[in-house]
């Protein structure tokens, strides 16, 4: 049995409660390994460390943060084979996917914010004959990032590195339900020499560590991807202080295909967007829309993609699918495929749990499935299900998509195809969602803002978005004379 600690002030600890979690492989169900059941008592130690390093963390130079941000990127790359285990085995996702996608984008978030942070400066607003005004960008102080499970190293990461590289110390609260590589990260953070407090990291449940970092009066910004519930809950905590949130939370996102789009791609692509990690990404298309001139054939030749799709133990290269996260997750999947079949929807693939044998036994594992004929405005297509399960819905015109598309409380993102450049950009443009890939799903430049519209969230992060996020602006107004 592995037993995970808090990493506090630079030091591995046991919460003080004393208690701990179980915490089971999605893969066969087996507990292997123990977090910490941390409380408020731990957010305030983490708390108490890192406001004394900020004193010298606030305003150490630009190329040491540089520097030790690299250095845990060095580290991440030095153990990518150990990390990229552990995220297969802690979430049951496929092991080719942590090796291709979660670790190296670990890494890269660190890459990529120590060297924007060298680009990143005041601006300056001349007022002509007057006067100058600078704009200072000052760190925020200690901030709370709390992250989810469906991408956990890789969304733990994008929070860290941008909050670090500002000059914030961070407390960190990882997914009780994906705790391990966080753990990892606090030891390669202590290997690269990181100073103590600068980055705390404390697990346990969101209804305590991360309650207790967002109800803390010391803490004036929070990071949080997770549910939209969750995201609703930290507001009303945290708003009445005026805390700086930036919440990134679930989707509903419409796949559109008209008919002139290149099929070959939309079908291969739709059977990423839709199955890719286990259907638990806030970017997948749920809702595939699809002109009705080629419904018929692009559906039958999708449902033959998704039939062929192998669903089976993380560590087999062969498989497109490994388990979803929890016994729980798993029940709440099949619970929403039923209430699909209640509410007229046709299953044309899929629709129940899957049981491998050998390793792969007693895990939680769920066949990708799709769905036809349901009405818009059932809650399948309403509802966030956050598995591999999409929905197929024909449309007869432009208008009818976009008002289809529109329709539910998200706006996460969404996916166009069609090869006629002039409807690819009307309808990106008109889309309510944070962002739009025409011809292509999940194509990320970590420059872009990320972030969604309506229920999916609040903010953007992404490049100096993250910094506008990570800082507090100042502006300076200088009256020069004869100027
Ligand atoms: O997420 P939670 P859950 C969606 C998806 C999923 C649903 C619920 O639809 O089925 O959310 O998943 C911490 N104060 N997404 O319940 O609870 C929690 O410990 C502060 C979409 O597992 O939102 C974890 O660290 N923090 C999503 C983090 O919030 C709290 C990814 C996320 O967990 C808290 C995951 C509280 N009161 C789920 N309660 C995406 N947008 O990608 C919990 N947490």
């Amino acid at each position: 049995m592995i037993r995970l600690h808090n990493f506090i002030n630079g030091r591995f600890q046991a919460p003080a409660s004393g208690q701990y979690l179980p915490n089971d492989s999605p893969a066969n169900g087996q507990v292997y390994s123990e977090v910490p059941d941390s409380d408020q008592r731990d957010v305030e130690e983490a708390y108490q460390a890192a406001a004394r390093a900020f004193q010298d963390w606030g305003r150490s130079s630009k190329q040491f943060r540089y520097e030790m941000l690299m250095r845990i990127a060095d580290g991440i790359e030095r153990r990518f084979d150990e990390l990229a285990e552990a995220e297969s085995k802690d979430n049951g996702k496929p092991l080719w996917l942590t090796r291709e996608v979660d670790i190296p984008r670990a890494s890269a978030n660190f890459r990529f914010f120590a060297t924007a942070l060298l680009h990143f400066d005041a601006q300056v607003h001349s007022m002509e004959g007057q006067a100058l005004n600078y704009t200072l960008r000052h760190p925020l102080g200690v901030v709370g990032c709390i992250s989810p499970w469906n991408l956990p190293l890789y969304l733990f990461t994008w929070k860290i590195a941008p909050a670090l590289a500002a000059g914030n110390c961070v407390i960190g609260k990882p997914s009780e339900v994906t705790p391990y590589t966080a753990y990892l990260l606090s030891e390669i953070v202590a290997e690269a020499g990181l100073p103590a407090g600068v980055l705390n990291i404390v697990h346990g449940l969101g209804g305590k560590v991360g309650q207790a970092l967002s109800e803390h009066p010391g803490i004036p910004a929070i990071s949080f991807t997770g549910g939209t519930a969750t995201g609703a809950q930290i507001a009303r905590t945290a708003a009445p202080m005026f805390k700086k949130l930036s919440l990134e939370l679930g989707g509903k996102n419409p796949n559109i295909i008209f008919a002139d789009a290149n099929l070959d791609e939309a079908v291969r692509m739709s059977v990423r967007s839709s199955f890719l990690n286990q259907g638990q990404i806030c970017l997948c298309g749920s809702r595939i829309l699809v002109e009705r001139s080629v419904y018929n054939e692009f559906r039958d030749r999708l449902v033959t993609e998704a039939k062929k799709i192998k669903v089976g133990h993380p560590s087999n290269p062969e498989v497109f699918m490994g388990a979803v996260v929890s016994k729980p997750h798993m029940e709440k999947i099949l619970a929403k495929i039923e209430t699909a079949k209640q509410e007229g929807g046709i299953v044309l693939c899929g629709g129940e749990r899957v049981y491998p044998s050998g390793e792969a036994e007693g895990g939680y594992y769920v066949a990708p499935t799709l769905i036809e004929n349901l009405s818009m405005d059932c809650s399948t297509n309403q509802e966030e299900i956050f598995g591999p399960v999409a929905t197929l819905t024909p449309f007869d015109t432009e208008e009818e998509a976009l008002a289809l598309a529109n329709s539910t409380r998200y706006g996460l993102a969404g996916s166009v195809w069609t090869e006629n450049i002039h409807r690819a950009h009307r309808v990106a443009a008109r889309l309510h969602s944070g962002f739009v890939w025409v011809n292509t799903w999940n194509l990320r430049d970590l420059r872009t803002p990320f972030g969604g519209m309506k229920d999916s969230g609040v903010g953007r992060e992404g490049g100096f978005k993250s910094f506008d996020f990570f800082t507090e602006a100042q502006n300076v107004c200088v009256k020069i004379e004869g100027y």
